[in-house]
């Protein structure tokens, strides 16, 4: 028998509700973007969070949502793929905001996934009144009736960060760590690197657009005889005016893309680097099956 305890959780509900900032505060580190568009998040995103009873692996998943592309379609089709694997559930409702039907339609969904212990988590509680707290916690807890937990947070200010992983930890079964102690994610460099140049793509776009951008990296490679860091990269659109938009008046927004991006990607490389970043299109890349693969969806 082992004297700790590791295991999976995944942070699942609508979109924009702080799944993946309270991804990034619990493990310490960003692991995932996040943004104030809704679906954010298109990838299960492993990260590690290290306690002294054990290891919790959480994964962030993309918000669940009514698709309406095939993008959309596969990304609440990985939803579902993790929340059979994992052993503990995290629904995630925001304080802010009432209790609504998408919320209790993916609460209801739960009971699909009878291994997974379930708990409920309402969020960002720093943006919300005390009154608002307390009608959303009796809401979300009459959602379900095998809720493990219901627990208010905020991973703006840390709130109840430490009981929540402690709760979570307590539900986990006994076993030994599965990540080394140095690792906060699985996600491979480049993936990480796309990840940020798509978030700063993100800043301030509006409407359809931050749905039509992916990001693709070509090449990140140390320049010789430098200290430097070469990362070619691709931002991809669905349409002309998209590209018109990104590029900006004579380039202004995609230098202004490429500052933000480069101040996240340095410290992840370890090395100054140099971005290189192209803007091209493919139509309808959401809708189109053979390019959703080509962009590993
Ligand atoms: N005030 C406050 N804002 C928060 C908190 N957590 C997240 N937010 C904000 O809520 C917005 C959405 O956060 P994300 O973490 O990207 O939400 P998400 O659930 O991962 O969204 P998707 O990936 O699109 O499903 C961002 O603007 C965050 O800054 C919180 O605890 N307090
Ligand atoms: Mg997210």
């Amino acid at each position: 028998m082992s004297d700790t305890r590791s295991g999976f959780v995944t942070f699942v509900g609508r979109p924009n509700v702080g799944k993946s900032t309270l991804t990034n505060a619990l493990v310490g580190e960003k692991v995932a973007i996040t943004s104030d568009k809704p679906q954010t998040t298109r990838r299960a995103i492993r990260g590690i969070v290290n306690r002294p009873g054990g290891q919790l692996v959480v994964v962030d998943t993309p918000g669940i949502h009514r698709p309406r592309t095939l993008l959309g379609q596969r990304l609440n089709d990985l939803v579902e793929q993790v929340l059979g694997d994992v052993d503990v559930i995290a629904f995630c409702a925001p304080a802010t905001e009432k209790v609504g039907p998408g919320d209790r339609r993916i609460a209801e969904s739960l009971s699909g996934y009878p291994r997974a212990k379930k708990v409920a988590l309402v969020t960002k509680t720093d943006a919300a009144t005390r009154d608002q707290i307390t009608e959303r916690l009796v809401e979300v807890d009459s959602l379900r009736e095998d809720w493990a937990a219901v627990i208010p947070l905020s991973a703006v200010t840390n709130d109840q960060l430490d009981v929540l992983s402690d709760e979570l930890l307590a539900l986990m079964p006994e076993g030994p760590a599965l990540y080394d102690a140095d690792i906060t994610t699985d996600e491979t460099l480049e993936d990480r690197i796309a990840e940020i140049i798509r978030e700063a793509a993100l800043h301030g776009v509006r409407d359809e657009l931050p749905h039509s951008i992916a990001v693709t990296i070509d090449d990140v490679a140390p320049r010789e005889g430098s200290d430097l860091t070469d990362v070619w990269a691709n931002i991809i659109v669905e349409r002309d005016s998209q590209k018109a938009i990104i590029i900006g008046r004579k380039g202004s927004r995609l230098a202004e893309v490429g500052a933000r991006a480069r101040v996240g990607i340095e410290p992840l490389v370890g090395s100054r680097v140099y971005l290189s970043l192209h803007v091209r299109v493919a139509k309808e890349w959401q809708r189109d099956a053979k390019q959703l693969g080509r962009l590993g969806f």
